[in-house]
């Protein structure tokens, strides 16, 4: 099967944790549009259920679909959060914010009592850091993190948005820096670093948040629990 494929059958497994009446949380990235667009099936087919998104995009998505998405006013958590990965490593260790959502999907995750993580294969590695750390970062703040990250060895560079318009931009209007990718051997102790460091907003390392990891490979849907 091809990747999108993969990504399909581990969206299509992850949809039956959901339950009529849950507050559901809506990741973002391809493999989470895929499991938002099956959710948007199940609910023109009378699934009633409620959407938190974490991002713009994946709001506007679920709320073409028919999902009633809402906020943190209505509810204050979800009972299952369905999302994506560029990481998964032992521990369920993640990287993620490879499509520069990463802050809302973190305060999304740290709202939900099931987290879910929807990914193919190709994610899956024995140690993180081959993939990019992505950091959020306020814009005044941008030259001082990037001297500070590149003084404890990790050079990093400002996101650009893919229009060729300039900087990337996040939802909540900052920038991304991307790490050079090196194999994170602490992932932990740099988490910690990362947020004690000033202008750091939030950083792509999810550290014990997923409950359970759907991977979908060549044959079989491998299934991970901390
Ligand atoms: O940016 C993100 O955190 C996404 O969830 C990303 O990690 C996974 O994106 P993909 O499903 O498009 O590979």
């Amino acid at each position: 099967p091809t990747q999108d494929e993969l990504k399909l059958l581990a969206a299509k497994r992850a949809l039956d944790f959901i339950q009529p009446g849950m507050v559901v949380g809506l990741g973002s990235g391809s493999t989470a549009t895929l499991f938002i667009k099956l959710l948007g099936e199940k609910v023109q087919q009378g699934l009633k259920i409620r959407g938190i998104a974490s991002s713009e995009d994946s709001a506007k998505l679920g709320a073409s679909l028919g999902i009633p998405v809402v906020g943190f006013t209505e509810a204050t958590e979800t009972d299952v959060t369905v999302d994506g990965a560029d990481e998964v490593a032992p521990g369920l260790a993640l990287i993620k914010g490879g499509g520069g959502k990463l802050l809302r999907e973190k305060i999304v995750a740290s709202a939900s009592k099931k987290f879910i993580i929807v990914a193919d294969s190709s994610k899956v590695v024995k140690k993180l850091g081959k993939f990019k750390l992505p950091i959020e970062v306020i814009p005044m703040a941008e030259p001082l993190v990037s001297e500070r990250l590149r003084a404890l060895g990790y050079p990093s560079s400002i996101r650009q948005a893919k229009d060729g318009s300039g900087n990337y931009i996040t939802d909540e209007g900052n920038l991304i820096l991307d790490c050079d990718p090196t194999q994170i051997d602490d992932p932990t102790a740099l988490a910690a670093q990362l947020d004690t460091m000033v202008g750091v907003v939030e950083h792509g390392l999810f550290l014990g948040m997923a409950d359970l990891v759907l991977v979908a490979g060549e044959d079989a849907i491998t299934e991970y629990t901390p």
